[in-house]
């Protein structure tokens, strides 16, 4: 074992290089260590990151990341166990087996260090700044329909035998990241927390028709209960728009420190509200530009859902067909197992809904905010989106299971764009 396998320390800009020299494949991607620039990147709240590149030639370049024992942005005071990595580094490691053309490449990991090696995905831009500035992605849709439907279905009960996907499920508890989740996206946006954050200029009313409606946090408590007790597949666990990144020819998605298995709809649900939410950032704007895209993003999640479904069902229609051992037992007809899959695909839809809503609202009053909505500097009108978006969320949430089609789900969140 090599000595920097074993004794963990904080990697930094000066001794990253001698840290890479280290390695039992040392080299990674370079031809040599004499020109190598090392630069930090602070956008991550979790953990430390590093691009280092050899300044002879752009393409010699990698991207470090390490877990410290605490959450970086607050500091050692804030203790967290680098639990968190190892999930990343089994995350990356299934969804490279199911899905390998949309995640980054592993040169490295370990993880007794904490630390990933990996492809620098520079000719790439993460989708949040893409959707704030309103560029059109056509190959959205189709791409991350794709990503869910692959990982979702191949580590679900549907596809994996019983035993695997129990040890599945042992394997991928996360505990520490899924409390983060069970507090920061299910209980403190909720109640009149010390941690939330209010924009000054929300209503106390729009604040109220959350915290204060008794329906409402019934339905909260739902979805939290769901999230800790269904694990039905391997989740990416914190799947918003800045975990993908894109060009016009690719989609990545990076960063699945949250993977645990839980819900599949929590996954989809994450995506869904990111869209909805960057929807109503344009939508406010009555220029032909904005209706535009306020429209295709609108589609966009139409296709999501759809193509999502498809791709789902196909695997799994196809999976029965040739197993010794399908889900439902063989000597079906296959009426019955088409009842099963519309059942199951119904249900996930409300799961969808009901998670989306949630990771709205604690965008909103909770701490950890969007760029989406935080770029407009007049609180007054980042207000008004606020309060639309508060208004279609609690809705989806506590009808979520009347809703069978994502036209009707659009349909509530312009007419909520009109308030
Ligand atoms: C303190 S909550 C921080 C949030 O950032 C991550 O991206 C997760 O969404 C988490 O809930
Ligand atoms: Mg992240």
């Amino acid at each position: 074992m090599f000595k920097s396998a074993m004794e963990y320390y904080l990697l930094n800009q000066a001794n990253i290089i001698g840290y890479l020299q280290s390695l039992p494949n040392y080299l990674l991607k370079f031809s040599s260590f004499d020109d190598l620039e090392v630069q930090e990147i602070n956008d991550g709240n979790m953990n430390y990151a590093f691009v280092v590149t050899n300044s002879l030639d752009f393409n010699q370049s990698v991207f470090i990341k390490q877990a410290p024992p605490y959450i970086k942005v607050l500091g050692e005071d804030w203790p967290l166990t680098r639990q968190r990595m190892t999930a990343e580094i089994n995350a990356l490691s299934y969804h490279s087996r199911v899905c390998p053309e949309m995640v980054p490449e592993v040169y490295y990991q370990s993880e007794a260090f904490s630390v990933l090696i990996m492809q620098n995905l520079n000719h790439h831009v993460i989708l949040r700044t893409e959707l704030i500035q309103g560029r059109y992605l056509p190959r959205l849709a189709e791409d991350l329909s794709t990503f869910l439907a692959e990982t979702l279905f191949y580590s679900s009960d549907f596809a994996l035998p019983s035993a695997e996907k129990k040890a599945m499920v042992n394997k991928s508890g996360n505990q520490d990241m899924c409390k983060i989740t069970e507090d920061f996206v299910f209980t403190y946006p909720f109640e009149h927390h010390d941690m939330n954050d209010y924009n000054p200029a929300l209503s106390q009313s729009a604040i109220d028709s959350v915290q204060k409606e008794p329906n409402v946090r019934a339905h909260v408590a739902q979805m939290k209960h769901m999230f800790m007790n269904k694990p039905e597949a391997l989740l990416h666990g914190d799947l918003h728009t800045s975990s993908v990144m894109v060009n016009a020819q690719q989609t990545f998605v990076i960063d699945p420190e949250f993977s645990f298995a839980g819900p599949m709809g929590f996954d989809i649900g994450a995506l869904i509200a990111n869209l909805y939410l960057n929807y109503f950032s344009h939508a406010h704007n009555s220029s032909t530009e904005s209706v535009n895209y306020s429209q295709w993003l609108l589609q966009t999640i139409d296709d999501l859902w759809y193509k999502f479904e498809g791709k789902f069902l196909s695997l799994w229609s196809e999976h029965e067909q040739s197993s010794q051992s399908p889900f439902m037992g063989k000597d079906l007809f296959d009426d019955s197992h088409k009842a099963f899959r519309q059942l199951f695909l119904k249900q996930l839809l409300s799961d969808t809904l009901g998670f989306a809503a949630c990771k709205m609202i604690r965008r909103i009053l909770g701490v950890a905010k969007v760029a989406d909505f935080m770029q407009f500097e007049d609180l007054k009108l980042r207000a008004k989106l606020e309060t639309q978006a508060l208004e279609m969320a609690t809705k989806m949430l506590v009808n979520r299971q009347s809703y069978t089609n994502i036209a009707d789900v659009n349909k509530l969140a312009e007419d909520a764009s009109l308030i």
